[in-house]
């Protein structure tokens, strides 16, 4: 075997042994709940659109179930700023990040269609 063989060898392996299920889980941030051991503050999950009240300020996503945190339910979410309304309407699949706010309110971090 030559040297490039070799290392092209090596290179395969390297590479197959990098694909895993992690993927989604390696773009979140690291958050300092994480560090500590306990929850994350943020999750991200996937939903449906089911009413957008702007002049409430939530968008009521029936989204899918949150590994550790919640199971499928329909629920309102408040939006950081009124922006993230644009492109959205009721009935949209999305894909969306949120956190939970000192008084229990869920917020929209970032949303999209998908
Ligand atoms: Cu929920």
């Amino acid at each position: 075997m030559t040297f490039s063989q070799a290392a092209f060898s090596i290179a395969l392996l390297l590479g197959l042994g990098c694909q895993g299920p992690s993927a989604a889980e390696t773009d979140a941030p690291p958050s300092a709940e994480e560090t500590k051991g306990s929850r994350p503050e943020v999750w991200e999950t996937k939903g449906v659109i089911k009413r957008i009240e702007r002049d409430r300020g939530t968008i009521t996503i029936h989204h899918e179930d949150v590994p550790g945190y919640m199971p499928a339910m329909t629920m309102p979410f408040w939006v950081e700023s009124a922006d993230q309304f644009e492109g959205l309407a009721e009935g949209d699949a999305v894909t969306f990040r949120f956190r939970r706010g000192e008084d229990g309110k869920h917020f929209i971090v970032s949303i999209k269609k998908r």
